[in-house]
């Protein structure tokens, strides 16, 4: 394994850290109170080439491994998790329908959402079925040349400025083995919006529900074969771990930095706060906490780059980043103090924000789970 910064992969930090600090950062903390996204900062993105980077150039991608995606991630996160959640959720239409979609399917949709022209979302959670996937409430009938969907989904990032939306439902019977994936264009009838979260943070990005209420789908948007639903969704949820561990990399660097700088300049009892040892071991903490989740993170997405199997190292790397930068914003607004807790820094930002990341994609227990069961399994 290699864990040195490539040349491309400095020059995908530089372009995304030049656009995030430039456009986003004057505005974010605005927008935050506001909920507002701004779907334009997308097509920005995509314009530089940064919302496809592991997506075949054939179709549009920048033809890239995920060790250059994850530098991309790392660095939106670092000034707003929510829109690097907002290119990776776009990306999960993109990975799915690289590997499972028809050909039309790649050729209408993986262009426009690597090129940042559309959005895209997934939608697999339901009220009754969040880490219990499987059992998931939704009926997709099959009509003729078409499948009637009916039911309500839950947590869809940005499923309101989604122009299309990757869909599990029903088809057969219960479990796993009954559900199929589907492609559900913006403006499809009977698709509306139900409630939109209002959350503890990373309010940019809008996480709804979704009814569907007889939505007709055409038997050609289902993606993959019947019954393969599940397989679709966990395959990119594999690939989707990654890219929360990396959002999670980019908000605990950010949060160290400024521990060190306040820690080198405040002053108490007559010196810097960071010539106490109580202060230089939790900043010295923080700094290994935050270097060994970047092995994880680069080991899982080197596995995924090689083609090798990465289940059980992206699910680490996804437990371990999410709990580190839970740990590691604490920290930071503790370092802070009284100033740690007002909005006078993003630190506190930061801590709400790694809360989400520890939820998202498959709590952190739902990865304890893989793992352990991954270990059983091996044969000993
Ligand atoms: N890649 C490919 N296939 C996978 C897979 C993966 N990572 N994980 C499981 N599968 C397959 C299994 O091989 C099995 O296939 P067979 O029936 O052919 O053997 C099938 O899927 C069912 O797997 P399993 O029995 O492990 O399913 P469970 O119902 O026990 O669920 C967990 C497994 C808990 C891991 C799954 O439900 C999960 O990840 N839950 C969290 C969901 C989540 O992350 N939600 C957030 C979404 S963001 S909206």
């Amino acid at each position: 394994m290699d864990y040195s910064e490539t040349e491309t992969q400095g020059q995908l930090r530089d372009l995304t850290r030049k656009f995030a600090t430039k456009e986003m950062l004057p505005l974010i903390e605005q927008d935050e109170m506001d909920e507002k996204f701004r779907p334009e900062w997308i097509r920005a993105l995509g314009e530089l080439g940064l919302t496809g980077v592991p997506v075949a150039e054939e179709f549009g991608g920048a033809g890239l491994g995920y060790q250059d995606y994850i530098v991309v991630l790392e660095e939106l996160a670092r000034v707003s998790a929510g829109y690097a959640i907002s290119v990776a959720v776009t990306g999960l239409p993109q990975v799915i329908l690289s590997r499972f979609g028809a050909p039309e399917q790649k050729e209408k949709w993986i262009r426009p959402l690597a090129e940042g022209r559309a959005i895209g979302a997934f939608s697999l959670s339901e009220a009754g079925s969040g880490s219990d996937a499987g059992s998931l409430r939704t009926t997709a009938q099959r009509d003729g040349d078409f499948y009637v969907l009916q039911g309500t989904k839950h947590w869809v990032t940005q499923g309101d400025s989604a122009d299309v939306i990757l869909v599990m439902a029903r088809t057969g019977g219960p479990g796993p083995s009954g559900i199929s994936t589907f492609l559900m264009e913006k403006g499809t009838p009977g698709l509306s919006l139900g409630k939109r979260e209002k959350k503890m943070g990373c309010q940019v990005s809008h996480t709804m529900e979704l009814v569907l209420e007889q939505v007709r789908l055409p038997a050609k948007n289902r993606v993959g074969a019947e019954g393969e639903g599940f397989k679709v969704a966990m395959t990119a949820l594999d690939s989707g771990r990654i890219t929360i561990a990396a959002a999670a990399l980019g908000i605990a660097g950010a949060s160290l930095e400024i521990a060190v700088r306040h820690a080198k300049h405040r002053e108490q009892f007559g010196k810097p706060i960071g010539e106490f040892q109580g202060v230089s071991f939790m900043l010295a903490d923080m700094a290994v906490q935050w270097e060994a989740a970047r092995l994880l993170v680069y080991q899982a997405a080197q596995l995924r780059d090689r083609g090798w199997s990465f289940t059980q190292e992206a699910a680490m790397a996804k437990l371990f980043a999410t709990d580190m930068a839970m740990k590691v914003t604490t920290d930071a607004v503790q370092i802070l103090g009284g100033s740690g807790y007002t909005q006078d820094f993003p630190v506190e930002r930061y801590m709400r924000e790694a809360k989400v990341l520890q939820i998202v994609e498959g709590t952190n227990q739902i990865q304890r789970l893989i793992i352990g069961k991954n270990l059983l399994e091996q044969k000993s």
